[in-house]
């Protein structure tokens, strides 16, 4: 029986800090309405879709930070959400910042969730490469805190679920190639990815008119390479004074952009998805098990840095 996902990007133009989270969650329910008169099984929204993207900012205030953060999941404001969903049978994908009390241990996540067409959770991810810094830094234009905000995830899980084997990752995660192999090696076929990336990179702001391309580039390679479907999608638009990219786009198993949004506003675009075309890449060019090494790919786990020093010797001697 072929095996046919309907997703939906569910792109979302800026939040503001004033924004109430019920309006944040009208436009949510406005975009999964859309997206199921476009015929769509599965809508994916961005990273920490809820609100705005409080990282720009260094806070010292808990109980401000607390209040950017859900505890609970679905909680009253995002319950309407959840009921819709099982109304319309679309299910969702979205990214949120998760407070996680457990034997009166607080942690913080920037996590996503994975929602069925019965509006029951499925799956959840923890964002596992966290960019950015931990102190302020007032060099910069604006702050990027998620190292000192949030606690780092430690896997990545594959999930069965819309008649597929379904993957999740967030923002940074897309630019690294472990992300998608290490979700690849569980047989993913479709991996989903919200961002929230400024235009402005700090650090490095020769490659601000590289944004879009280095969006494209890290998610099509890693759908090539582990012959997946991917799906990124943005929160666009300038957000409290802060230019973001929007760029968000569906990726085939070939590498190829098969929908994208135009906009950088809330914007549904849909693709129908064959899962069983991840095959001819995965059995081929990308059989893993007739083609990869791992016993040459010992550094990729052993280091976290680069494995040599300057004059060639090991690290670690
Ligand atoms: N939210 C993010 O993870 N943003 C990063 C920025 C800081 C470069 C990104 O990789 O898009």
């Amino acid at each position: 029986m072929a095996r046919y996902v309907n997703v939906a990007i569910g792109q979302l133009g800026p939040v503001n800090k004033e924004d109430s989270r019920a309006a944040v969650v009208a436009r949510l329910m406005n975009l999964i309405r859309e997206a199921q008169q476009l015929g769509a099984d599965l809508i994916v929204y961005p990273e920490l879709a809820l609100t705005t993207f409080f990282p720009r900012w260094y806070i010292e205030d808990e109980s401000q930070l607390d209040s950017w953060r859900k505890a609970a999941m679905p909680g009253a404001e995002t319950q309407p959400l959840f009921d819709l969903a099982r109304e319309l049978q679309v299910g969702f994908c979205l990214g949120y910042a998760e407070l996680s009390i457990e034997q009166g241990e607080k942690r913080r996540f920037n996590t996503s969730i994975l929602v069925d067409k019965n509006g029951v959770i499925v799956g959840k991810y923890h964002k596992v490469h966290l960019p950015g810094h931990r102190e302020h830094e007032p060099w910069r234009a604006f702050q990027h805190l998620e190292k000192r905000y949030f606690t780092p995830g430690t896997e990545f899980s594959v999930f069965n679920a819309f008649g597929g084997r379904v993957g999740m990752a967030i923002c940074n995660d897309r630019r690294w190639c472990e992300t998608y192999r290490v979700m690849g090696l569980q047989g993913v076929e479709m991996v989903l990815i919200g961002y929230n990336t400024p235009v402005h990179n700090a650090p490095a702001p020769e490659h601000d008119d590289l944004s879009l391309f280095h969006n494209q580039l890290s998610m099509q390679a890693g759908a090539y390479q582990n012959g997946t479907w991917v799906v990124g999608v943005a929160k666009a638009g300038t957000e409290e004074g802060v230019e973001h990219i929007g760029g968000s786009c569906i990726i085939a198993p070939s590498g190829e952009v098969v929908a994208s949004c135009v906009t950088k506003g809330d914007e549904v675009a849909i693709a129908h998805c064959d899962l069983d075309f991840c095959q001819i890449y995965k059995r081929a060019t990308f059989n893993f098990d007739v083609h990869r090494q791992p016993n040459a790919y010992g550094p990729i786990t052993a280091f976290k840095g680069e494995a040599l020093l300057a004059d060639g010797s090991p690290r670690h001697q």
